[in-house]
């Protein structure tokens, strides 16, 4: 039985040296030591051994145990540090490499315009406002001297969603709803997008963007509106070009004007740019309708003030001569990079 347990213990030695894989090591495991292991076997033969000899040759298998399991736990220690160690190897992160570019985006040409014109009226003291997009007919029309039967709702055919429900046509609104809850003097700016239902063409589009302005105080003058539009149109097209102003008409405002710069192309000559006129119209504008001030609960013999409305996609296509309004809706990115 001694030879038996030698002979074990050597190929046990080699197995385990020889062995490769944490699995081949479990193997190992249970062939020696399991319940029905080579080892294990051999402690049950024992009862064949005369009295004096089973004490002595019981503490030789169980030595040549100890041996095997120290064996084949520093063996086992061994395979699982090589297998993690391989494993890192194999993840390791080239950080040499380089990165992907980042792909960075830049403003569209209407918020950069648009962005210029917000710089421009808050260094004269305006606040920006916004409004919701979809408005009452109260707050789009009526407060804004517009009544039912104005024909103004013509020349703005709309988008309604119930009887009283549209996505406003102008973002007056917006400035009415602060002069509800502010107190005068009143000095905002409200930019924005705005819906009408226009046929599609190279100069018009259903959905545009306005900024629209609204100063309330005691002893507003058209003199007030003159000096802030004439100031406005000079940081947008340059100090030596001139303005115009034309009487017009809008319900909201009495006396209106509509305001023309001198066309920066062509200097006031004539050109494709200002269609041989010389002028470029830039805004409407005017003095706040009495009935618009009282609409909103502001007495007209003791405050005044002026509004006006600004095109800012007109103004973007004439600044960058973008020749179709379209084409800053589609959003492709061919016209997009060249801003
Ligand atoms: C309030 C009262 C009056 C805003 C005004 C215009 C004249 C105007 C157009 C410019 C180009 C619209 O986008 S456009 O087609 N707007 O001509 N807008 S006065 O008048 C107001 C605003 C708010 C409370």
């Amino acid at each position: 039985m001694k030879e038996q347990l030698n002979g074990i213990l050597e190929t046990a030695k080699a197995s385990i040296l020889a062995a490769d894989s944490e699995q081949s090591i479990e193997e190992l495991r249970v062939k020696y030591l399991g319940k029905k292991g080579e080892l294990t076997a051999l402690l049950k033969q024992m009862g064949s051994l005369s009295p004096e000899e089973r004490p002595k040759m019981g503490q030789l298998v169980n030595e040549a145990k100890a041996q095997v399991e120290a064996l084949i736990t520093d063996k086992a220690k061994e395979l699982k540090e090589k297998a993690t160690e391989l494993k890192l190897k194999e993840e390791t992160i080239d950080i040499t490499m380089p990165a992907k570019a980042v792909k960075r985006g830049k403003l569209h040409p209407l918020n950069t315009v648009l962005n210029d014109m917000i710089d421009i009226f808050q260094s004269m003291g305006f606040d920006v406002v916004d409004g919701p997009e979809v408005e009452t007919d109260h707050y789009n029309f009526e407060c804004l001297n517009v009544p039912a039967d104005h024909p103004a709702r013509d020349m703005q055919d709309t988008f309604y969603l119930a009887e009283n429900l549209l996505l406003r046509t102008q973002t007056s609104a917006a400035q009415i709803r602060t002069m509800e809850t502010r107190k005068p003097p009143i000095r905002v700016i409200c930019p924005g997008r705005v819906f009408r239902a226009d046929e599609v063409d190279a100069t018009h589009s259903p959905v545009f963007h306005q900024i629209e302005g609204l100063v309330v105080d005691k002893g507003i003058t058209l003199c007030d509106l003159k000096g802030v539009l004439e100031q406005f149109a000079h940081e947008i097209y340059g100090s030596d070009t001139k303005v115009k102003f034309r009487p017009s008409f809008f319900p909201f405002t009495e006396p209106s004007v509509e305001v023309d710069v001198s066309c920066s192309e062509c200097g006031g000559k004539g050109c494709r740019v200002c269609k041989g006129a010389g002028w470029i119209e830039i805004l409407g504008a005017g003095m706040v309708h009495p009935n618009v001030l009282r609409s909103c609960g502001i007495d007209p013999e003791v405050y005044s003030g002026f509004a006006f409305g600004i095109g800012l996609d007109r103004l973007t296509t004439t600044r960058y001569k973008i020749s179709d309004i379209r084409l800053l809706f589609e959003n492709d990115k061919r016209f997009l990079e060249q801003f």
